[in-house]
């Protein structure tokens, strides 16, 4: 309580030094769109805006614009501007370029301006000087809206402005994988906020603000379910509640869209096929499609995962995907709908004896083959890798192994692989590396960005589609950092040609506020967790060694070997790699053009970022740094770990400078993330101390002298436990109290005198809440209850997580006990407990 009260009194004077906006508490639901008020130097150069709003035309994209605009200038310096519909004096002025022109006729207006694309001018119109924001269409004029808004949030100079933007591909859409009884696949952060109980939701408020969010990055579409899809979406009494989404997503030129299962016309059409060129089926789709944009007129399209993960799919009537695609694609071509024909189609049961079986080849096996077979209106969606999301993957084959088809790349928002919304990882970064990562078709520049653009092979539509799945909790996205991801991929999907670096500064401007440390610090922490999240998981291309079969958050080395799955890295105690040279692997270097299959075919070519993707080598190889691949194994999860450990530093020095709660909120989940680092560092190094018999040339790995294992202390009531996989715990033993309602484990402290910080490691399931508390002779010194929300209901490398104690003084002969508390399945787990010397 004291130190809350010092900590307010020095917030206060901090305060003082740096400007006067208040830390007021905020949710995060607003995110970049905060239009918090100005500094005063800042809002001094917005002090020429015009003072009225004028919007030329009447409907309902332009209201939103129009609202947009006032709800910004007044947020950001306090004015509220006046509205008309016709320039009487100096205005923002908003309308398309057909009611410009018919303002101003005498101003020449951009020729090659299309679609989506704005114009920010000033102008006179009516012999006014104006500020106008234009484009073909309505949908553009809000894009500029937005785009001017940011422009003011940031403190750009807005004087003189005389800016085209244009997209880079047509189509910008998310993806949810939202449930129909309200659940979302790999969602982090709450329920659906579009379904509930198995119908869409009675208030859809959060869905429309979603959707404002969507519009201000330029996301034009959003498909709402699951791509494995629930038929019951497309039912004829289901027609009308998708009608409410549209609804509240049309004011802000979003297009709703649904994942459809391919059985549909069966399953709820009641025919006995779904056979996609049985007449009867075609009709089906035909009709239903017809229903649907009676209702919707502006529906956006259908999304299918077919031939996948059990999906049902054209092979079982030994169709293609281009006749599946085909038939779905005319049914919506009349009313200007798309199709997504998603490209990760794949056979899970593969036999991992044989060494030339590679899921990496399949989506290029199935589709390039059928390159010209799909009509216009289809896009074939294709994820950035070959396998799934991982932390690091090479870029797919198949973005340039169709040169007559449509296609798009998928790329995840929501952080499945990638820490799950509980890690810090800016994945920018990683997509900056595949949109400009050049394939060099047919020997040419052809960077990964211009073709889903559709630019290299003048494609009617190109794609950049991402999964987000927002959900339900005020953020968003769960963890407040997170929401960097959601505003990269659409500024990224606007302008491929961004860098991280610019996304980075502009969205921690925009989220924090123009304070420069902030921005500084935030924008460095971001661009550095990528590389770090892939530094303490998987090394140089192995794919993330993360439990693939089961929740895909914490370490789990084996999950992947031994099963059909796939996604096999081969390490046993010689090397580690999959062999996928055309000579003696897999021969999925050879579905690159050549210039790119010659780099990864050779293994003194392959970048050392991705050997182990390509190639199987002993663990002695040397990389080209010169260093073996065990030390680098060793080296490069340390180092992650340290750097984990440096983001809880950077955030600290940002105290009294970002709102209180966010500050606390972040610093929660970046010790936490510091803490599972260290289990992600030990699980790999361990497992491949003892499985490569190659010891750590620093000495580190295995040797842990701050630590005392729970098994090897004095244990009342406690039993000692095995987990599994054994790397997943320190010494692959844990303790657990399972037959009392109260244990305890202690030792004596034997080292010198003075202050530590005592780390305890411990493990915390979803399927009960154990109480600690901790004792140093009688002194209690800290209790916890054990309640976080992990994805694990055993002891393990998911569940397993720690609780510091700072400032603890300690003396030789003091007895430190732990009591665990278990309750329901959960035994008050614990693993070890680390003490070091406090620095200070
Ligand atoms: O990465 C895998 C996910 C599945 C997902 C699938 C897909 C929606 O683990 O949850 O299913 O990819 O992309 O279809």
């Amino acid at each position: 309580m004291l130190r809350r009260l010092h900590i307010g009194i020095l917030g206060v004077l901090l305060l003082g030094g740096w400007g006067l906006e208040p830390l007021h508490a905020d949710t995060g639901q607003d995110a970049w769109l905060r239009y918090a008020s100005l500094e005063a130097a800042a809002r001094a150069q917005y002090e020429s805006l015009p003072a009225n709003l004028v919007v030329l035309e009447d409907s309902p994209l332009l209201n939103s614009a129009q609202g947009e605009m006032i709800r910004g200038v007044k947020g950001m310096t306090g004015k509220t501007l006046l509205a008309g519909k016709s320039v009487q004096e100096r205005a923002i002025v908003l309308g398309t370029l057909a009611a410009i022109h018919a303002a101003a006729p005498g101003l020449a207006l951009p020729s090659a301006l299309e679609a989506d694309g704005f114009w920010l001018v000033t102008a006179q119109v009516r012999g006014f000087d104006c500020l106008i924001v234009t484009s073909p269409r309505e949908r553009g004029v809000l894009y500029g809206v937005f785009a001017l808004l940011s422009k003011v949030a940031r403190g750009d100079n807005v004087a003189g402005l005389n800016e085209v933007r244009q997209p880079s591909a047509a189509l910008r859409w998310v993806d949810q994988w939202d449930n129909l009884n309200g659940s979302i696949e790999r969602g982090y952060a709450g329920p659906s906020i579009f379904f509930e109980k198995g119908s869409v939701r009675a208030d859809l408020t959060r869905a429309g603000e979603y959707a404002r969010l969507l519009a201000s990055i330029g996301i034009n579409g959003c498909t709402i379910n699951n791509v494995n899809a629930d038929p019951r979406i497309l039912d004829d009494g289901f027609l009308p509640q998708l009608a409410r989404v549209a609804d509240v997503f049309r004011v802000w030129g979003v297009q709703l869209a649904v994942s459809v299962d391919l059985s549909s016309p069966k399953v709820l059409g009641n025919l006995d096929s779904f056979d996609p060129l049985d007449p009867r089926v075609i009709e089906w789709w035909r009709t239903k499609v017809e229903k649907i944009y009676r209702q919707i007129p502006d529906f956006g399209g259908f999304v299918v995962k077919a031939d996948s993960e059990g999906r049902s799919g054209p092979s079982s009537y030994g169709r293609t995907p281009a006749d599946a695609a085909n038939v779905i694609a005319r049914a919506l071509k009349p009313h200007g709908g798309v199709l997504f024909y998603r490209a990760f189609v794949y056979d899970h049961h593969l036999d991992w004896r044989n060494l030339k079986n590679d899921r990496a080849r399949a989506a290029y096996d199935i589709f390039h083959p059928l390159d010209g077979k799909f009509d216009d209106n289809v896009i074939i969606q294709i994820k950035y890798g070959p396998i799934d999301f991982q932390a690091r993957e090479p870029v797919s084959p198949l973005l340039g192994g169709l040169e007559k088809t449509n296609e798009g790349v998928e790329l995840q928002i929501t952080q499945e692989y990638t820490g799950q919304q509980r890690h810090l990882c800016f994945l920018p970064t990683m997509w900056n590396g595949i949109l400009d990562f050049d394939l060099r078709v047919n020997g040419h520049t052809t960077p990964v960005k211009d073709l889903v653009a559709g630019k290299v092979f003048h494609r009617p539509s190109g794609a950049l589609v991402g999964v987000a799945n927002v959900g339900m909790d005020a953020n968003w996205l769960g963890h407040p950092l997170a929401m960097a991801n959601l505003y990269g991929f659409g500024r990224l999907a606007w302008n491929p040609n961004l860098s991280s670096e610019m996304i980075a500064e502009e969205w921690t401007g925009l989220t924090f506020g123009t304070d420069r440390v902030v921005v500084k610090t935030v924008t460095a922490m971001l661009l550095a967790s990528w590389r770090t999240y892939e530094n303490y998981t998987g090394p140089l291309g192995a794919q993330t060694l993360t439990d693939i079969t089961g929740s895909h958050y914490g370490p789990g080395i084996e999950s992947s070997e031994r099963n059909g799955w796939g996604q096999w890295h081969r390490a046993d105690h010689e090397g580690i790699g999959m062999d996928r040279t055309v000579a003696t692997g897999t021969s999925f270097a050879g579905q690159y053009p050549p210039a790119i299959r010659d780099l990864y075919d050779s293994i003194q070519t392959t970048p050392d970022e991705l050997l182990l993707f390509f190639q199987h080598v002993p663990y002695t190889f040397r990389l080209h740094s010169g260093k073996t691949v065990i030390q680098y194994i060793y080296d490069s999860h340390y180092e992650g770990a340290e750097q984990a450990a440096d983001f809880v530093r950077q955030w600290k020095s940002l105290e009294h400078r970002v709102p209180d709660e966010l500050y606390a909120d972040v610093l929660v989940r970046l010790e936490y993330q510091a803490g599972h680092a260290i289990v992600w560092r030990d699980a790999i190094c361990n497992w491949f101390l003892r499985t490569s018999g190659i010891p750590d040339a620093k000495g580190r790995v295995g040797n842990h002298p701050d630590r005392i294992e729970a098994e090897e202390m004095h244990l009342k009531g406690y039993s000692v436990m095995d987990v599994t996989p054994w790397e997943n715990a320190s010494g692959g033993k844990g303790i657990e109290c399972v037959k009392t309602s109260a244990c305890t484990a202690s030792f004596r402290f034997e080292r010198a005198a003075g202050i530590y910080e005592m780390n305890v490691q411990y493990f915390d399931q979803n399927n009960g809440e154990s109480k600690f508390r901790i004792f140093v002779g009688d002194r209690h010194v800290d209790e916890w209850i054990a309640n976080d929300h992990f994805p694990a209901t055993r002891p393990g490398g998911d569940s397993s997580t720690r609780r510091r104690i700072s400032g603890l003084a300690l003396r030789p002969g003091d007895e430190i006990r732990i009591e665990g508390i278990p309750d329901g399945a959960e035994h008050a787990p614990l693993d070890y407990v680390e003490l070091r010397a406090s620095t200070k």
